[in-house]
């Protein structure tokens, strides 16, 4: 009976690591002072053998968070909002500023330069992943 336990419990662990997606250069651009959107910037890495989409966030510092593309349409840069970002097998998908990026929308806090706020991320596949993110100026740049 414990070696049957013990199979189920290695089941379980590797059903938490479906999604091998690294976070990394994180961070999130606070808005200018009075007020507007915050936007996150990162590259996310995926380890795994197969693609897989972001498809949300959220983070306890907005009420909404939205994927963003940022096109130019006849020398106007514009976002518009998509439903996931693929990130190819073995390879990464990179959120930066003037491109791909998440919105950080209905701020429920002021985003301070030099906190950090905890963004949670959802892949398709159902899982997540969280990490800290530093809060930074736009005067940083
Ligand atoms: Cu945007």
């Amino acid at each position: 009976m414990q070696r049957i336990l013990f199979a189920l419990s290695l089941l379980s662990l590797s059903a938490l690591a479906q999604a091998e997606i690294l976070v990394e250069d994180a961070y999130v651009r606070a808005p200018p002072p009075g007020g507007g959107a915050g936007a996150a910037y990162m590259t996310l890495r995926n380890t795994a053998d197969a693609a897989v989409d972001l498809t949300g966030a959220q983070t306890p510092a907005a009420g909404k968070v939205s994927l963003h593309n940022t096109m130019n349409h006849d020398g106007m840069m514009m976002m518009m909002p998509t439903a996931k970002f693929t990130i190819p097998a073995q390879g990464a998908f990179v959120l930066q500023s003037g491109a791909s990026h998440l919105m950080l929308e209905q701020l429920s806090e002021t985003l301070v330069p030099g906190s950090e706020i905890t963004l949670t991320l959802q892949f398709g596949d159902g899982s997540s992943v969280s990490a800290q993110l530093p809060v930074r100026s736009v005067l940083d740049e």
